[in-house]
């Protein structure tokens, strides 16, 4: 019998337990799924980094801990968690993030803001095509990926930043300090889907905001941290960015004084870009648990190192 902690908050317990035993059974694993097994008899932990574990030391046979969130910036530094630690990638996570994403580009694309506020005023006022609208997405591992895709698709050219050097169909890929330089320069809209570490916090600052085509909009599900918040609201105020749609920031909830929400150039939304899904995720645990108890490497496994 393979014992599986869940730690994530109350109300998850009911949303997760049915789907994780579900996807347990159907891979032919055998298991204990409890919020209470003794510490040390734990064999996996499936983890939100904002449940009441924290301190790992006495789960000294777990095998790997499961996270539920695809960001993984409040566990990497945990000097605990010795154990392999593995993020979540769920098709109804990325499904949702495209969507997001997405819409978020059309609005921007097609200034449905202005068509909106005005009703155009029969003052029509036509929106490019898709394939005249540059779009860079930084960070094109699961999510920036999908979104690239999906934004290829509806014809608009995608360029994407990563660490390592890439090649995609369709997609110009760029990587290195150069390579941001180049991604910003062309980015009408920039979506940011990097995760939080030491190497990506204030890649958008004053100079990297200055690359930006004037006006530019600025679409981030990301991280908080991949902003620098002065320099954004001074790069709107001058006009440099167009408007920014923010999902994440620093501080969650974002404080009721702070400046991006009375910012008529910033859209706020309360992290809601992707959420994990549990029929889906359930049965990515069910395979890395499989993978575990098989002897293969694990899916999505967190390279300490680079912190994601
Ligand atoms: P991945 O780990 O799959 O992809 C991360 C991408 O960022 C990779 O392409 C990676 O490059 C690139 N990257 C990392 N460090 C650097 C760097 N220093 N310079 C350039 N590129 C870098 O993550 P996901 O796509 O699954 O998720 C991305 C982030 O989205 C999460 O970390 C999380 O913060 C956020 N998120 C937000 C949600 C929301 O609701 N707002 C929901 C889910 C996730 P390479 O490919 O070379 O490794
Ligand atoms: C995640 C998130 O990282 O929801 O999964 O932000």
């Amino acid at each position: 019998m393979i014992k599986v902690q869940f730690a994530a908050r109350a109300e998850r317990w009911d949303s997760y337990e049915t789907p994780l035993n579900s996807a347990f059974l159907q891979a032919g694993l055998d298991v204990d799924l409890r919020q209470d097994h003794p510490a040390q008899e734990v064999d996996y932990v499936v983890y939100a980094p904002n449940s009441d574990l924290q301190d790992f030391t006495r789960h000294s046979a777990c095998k790997a801990v499961l996270s539920l969130w695809a960001g993984v910036e409040k566990i990497t530094g945990n000097p605990t968690l010795t154990m392999p630690l593995c993020r979540m990638v769920d098709p109804g996570l990325t499904a949702g993030m495209v969507e997001w994403v997405t819409g978020h580009v059309l609005r921007y694309h097609l200034d449905i803001d202005h068509s909106l506020a005005t009703q155009d005023r029969w003052a029509p006022k036509i929106p490019p095509l898709a394939q005249e609208r540059p779009v860079t997405i930084l960070g094109l591992g699961a999510l920036g990926s999908a979104c690239a895709s999906a934004l290829t698709a509806l014809g608009f050219p995608v360029t994407g930043w990563s660490r390592a050097p890439k090649q995609r169909d369709n997609i110009t890929c760029e990587h290195g300090a150069k390579g941001l330089q180049r991604a910003l320069s062309t980015a009408e809209i920039l979506v940011l889907l990097l995760p939080d570490t030491p190497d990506t916090e204030n890649t958008l600052r004053a100079e990297t905001l200055a690359l930006l085509p004037r006006g530019a909009r600025i679409i981030n599900p990301g991280r908080g941290p991949l902003i620098d918040d002065d320099a954004l609201l001074a790069a709107l105020d001058s006009g440099q960015v167009g408007h920014a749609t923010l999902d994440v920031f620093r501080q969650e909830p974002l404080p009721l004084n702070h400046p991006y929400w009375a910012h008529p150039g910033v859209t706020v939304t309360p992290h809601i870009a992707a959420e994990t899904r549990a029929v889906t995720a359930a049965q990515m645990i069910a395979e890395n648990i499989r993978r575990g108890e098989t002897g293969a490497p694990f899916l999505n496994q967190v390279d300490r190192k680079l912190g994601y």
